[in-house]
């Protein structure tokens, strides 16, 4: 089937966890911090790590922490959400946009779900990839999650990642870390998480964002304006999506602060080429746990993944999917654990 086509028949929810025929539980998304480091974290026996309800406090703490390391300044949203249909068409121009497409984004604005979101430029310009952001992630907690979907959904999509040869643990795993399974998909449409972020090195922004000469500190003008940059590349593919027949829909599929969307948390670049129909409804439905898993796998056999991979190749896999060690370290410090589980639950009988 044409490109195009899928594009038609994708419905676009993105609210809901559609697992079609699947069953899945899905409970409560308390993190615990254990400041262990993930690599200490292969399981031999039980795995590691506090066991907590909620350590929700110690996230925010993290987030804290980052503002303070680079004293950001809030943009002030009342003056940047009036001024912000005109100065991300004065940006996209001013970066070489056709007329044509800017003309869209005109028209996008027009919506009443376009809007500026401060928060994005402030968490695009300040987060870092720590493994404390990921130790809730191995913990006894997350690793029962893993079992309970690997219970509910695992016989589903076993086919799936095998088609890739990607094992399911890793698919699993994966699955977890990005949005523990569809409950943190993300909050605000990606149009405006790219549109908010691409007026970010625009003159007016920058001197809010960053104060008078000096007050900020240069990593952080140089986050923006790399970030800036590239949610223009991403907002472009959007558009483009959009033209090649994929439904405005996709504009106002929430995604998170990096404008990641969907069960695999794609961006709009890595959609078009990786973005695969797992239950072959001729539909790519990144809501969908077969299109999900298909897509992460192919992903990852597109990026070589393979069977008898080694496990530096593997870790350097991972790091296509998403370019930060801790991230990597992670995935595969829980796909271990799970695999771990079920060894134990089959030598148990
Ligand atoms: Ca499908």
């Amino acid at each position: 089937m044409a490109l195009t086509g899928f594009f038609l028949l994708w419905n676009g929810i993105n609210e809901r966890f559609d697992t079609g025929d699947v069953s899945t539980k899905q409970s409560g998304s308390g993190t615990v911090r254990s400041g262990r480091s993930p690599v200490d974290m292969v399981f031999t026996e039980e795995p590691p790590g506090t066991v907590s309800e909620s350590d929700s406090l110690s996230l925010k703490e993290a987030l804290i922490h980052e503002k303070l390391i680079l004293g950001y300044r809030s943009v002030d949203s009342t003056e940047m959400t009036a001024r912000y249909g005109e100065l991300l068409l004065e940006t996209l121009a001013d970066a070489g946009w056709e007329d044509e497409d800017v003309a869209l984004v005109r028209m996008y604005l027009d919506d009443d779900r376009a809007g500026f979101l401060p928060y994005v430029l402030e968490k695009n310009s300040t987060h870092s990839e720590t493994e404390e952001l990921y130790a809730h992630q191995l913990t006894s907690i997350s690793v029962n999650k893993c079992m309970e979907f690997r219970r509910d959904a695992g016989a589903d999509i076993a086919d799936v990642a095998g088609r890739y040869e990607v094992p399911l643990e890793v698919v699993i795993s994966i699955l977890k870390v990005e949005t523990d399974f569809g409950i943190n998909k993300g909050k605000d449409p990606i149009f405006n998480i790219f549109g908010s972020l691409s007026v970010a090195d625009h003159p007016e922004v920058l001197k809010e964002a960053l104060g008078e000469e000096g007050e900020a500190s240069e990593e952080q003008k140089r986050r923006l304006l790399k970030r800036a940059r590239w949610a223009r590349s991403q907002l472009h593919e959007l558009v483009g999506l959009v033209s090649d027949g994929a439904g405005e829909w996709i504009l106002w599929v929430n995604g998170s602060w990096a404008g990641a969307f969907g069960l695999p948390q794609f961006i709009p670049s890595s959609y078009r080429p990786y973005g695969r129909d797992g239950d072959n409804d001729d539909i790519i439905n990144l809501d969908n746990i077969k299109d999900a898993t298909a897509s992460i796998a192919y992903y990852l056999k597109s990026n070589g993944w393979k069977r008898n991979i080694s496990r530096s190749r593997m870790k350097k896999v991972i790091l296509r999917y998403n370019h930060s060690t801790p991230y990597a370290e992670c995935v595969l410090a829980l796909a271990d654990s799970i695999k771990h589980r079920v060894g134990r639950m089959k030598d148990e009988g």
